[in-house]
């Protein structure tokens, strides 16, 4: 087994809500269709808890039909919780109803102040460095007040700037960090010269959707459907836990905006 140098104990899910179609979307691969979002989502959260993570599962919230993508309203490091300013409108209120839960787990909670925005989807750690997506959600002054939380617990920070590609809504839809300085990083940015020194698991284009994979514990969450990927990450000694995310999908979303997980 590969060997991580993060284990994770806990993380947060939200249900998603009857309303969950609601929600933004910028692709067109269909309409929700709500038990079997509830049934994916169950399936996820049993993942996490197979992987050894106990949940701290919240209520749906209706007012906010994307709030069960809860890893956009926090960055969460060993030492802190830091609040997210969304920079979609409709997602801004999702933090304040995050709070108290992260209260519970962590003293230290800096927030991004306006005008800076950032979603937690932009924000990829990588043991003591972190990539700091600059989106059409993230902007360069929440990158700038981020990689000042961070500078202060000692870790470095590298912006990349995804603005220019319409195929991803999130830096961390195209890359993903799984330990052992691997990053899975779709092909379209994958020469790109802030990954040198990593080792890269390359996502062609027709599996660019399950470029955003996650590392939990023992395993690496990957979407289910997509073969080359799920191989690869066993030929180099990972052990892939193949979920079906269809439903997600189609509103923009992929397995790490499901849980804030520490
Ligand atoms: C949105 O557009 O905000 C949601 N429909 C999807 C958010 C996905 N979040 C993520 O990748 N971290």
């Amino acid at each position: 087994m590969i060997e991580t140098s993060h284990v994770f104990k806990h993380a947060i899910v939200r249900l998603p809500g009857i309303n969950f179609a609601q929600g933004l979307t910028s692709v067109q691969v269909g309409v929700p269709l709500y038990d079997k979002v509830l049934q994916q989502h169950a399936r996820y959260c049993e993942a996490l808890r197979e992987c050894g993570l106990t949940l701290t599962t919240l209520d749906p919230d209706l007012d906010h039909p994307d709030s069960t993508f809860v890893e956009d309203t926090a960055v969460l490091t060993a030492r802190s919780a830091v609040l997210t300013r969304p920079g979609a409108r409709s997602r801004g209120d999702e933090v304040a109803a995050m709070r108290p839960t992260l209260r519970r787990f962590f003293s230290a909670m800096p927030e991004i102040e306006a005008p800076g925005t950032l979603d937690g989807g932009d924000i990829c750690e990588s043991d003591d460095r972190f990539f700091l997506g600059l989106s059409h959600r993230t902007n360069e002054e929440g990158a700038r007040q981020l990689a000042a939380h961070l500078a202060r617990e000692g870790y470095t920070c590298a912006v990349i700037d995804v603005r220019g590609m319409s195929s991803i809504l999130h830096l961390k839809s195209g890359i993903s960090y799984i330990g052992d300085h691997t990053l899975v990083v779709m092909e379209e940015m994958a020469a790109h010269a802030r990954f040198k020194g990593y080792k890269l698991i390359r996502v062609t284009e027709q599996e660019s959707y399950a470029a955003n994979c996650v590392r939990v514990n023992e395993r690496v969450l990957v979407a289910a459907g997509y073969p080359l990927l799920t191989a690869e990450l066993k030929a180099r000694g990972f052990h892939p836990l193949e979920l079906e995310m269809s439903e997600f999908q189609k509103m923009d979303g992929g397995l790490s905006c499901l849980s804030l997980r520490f």
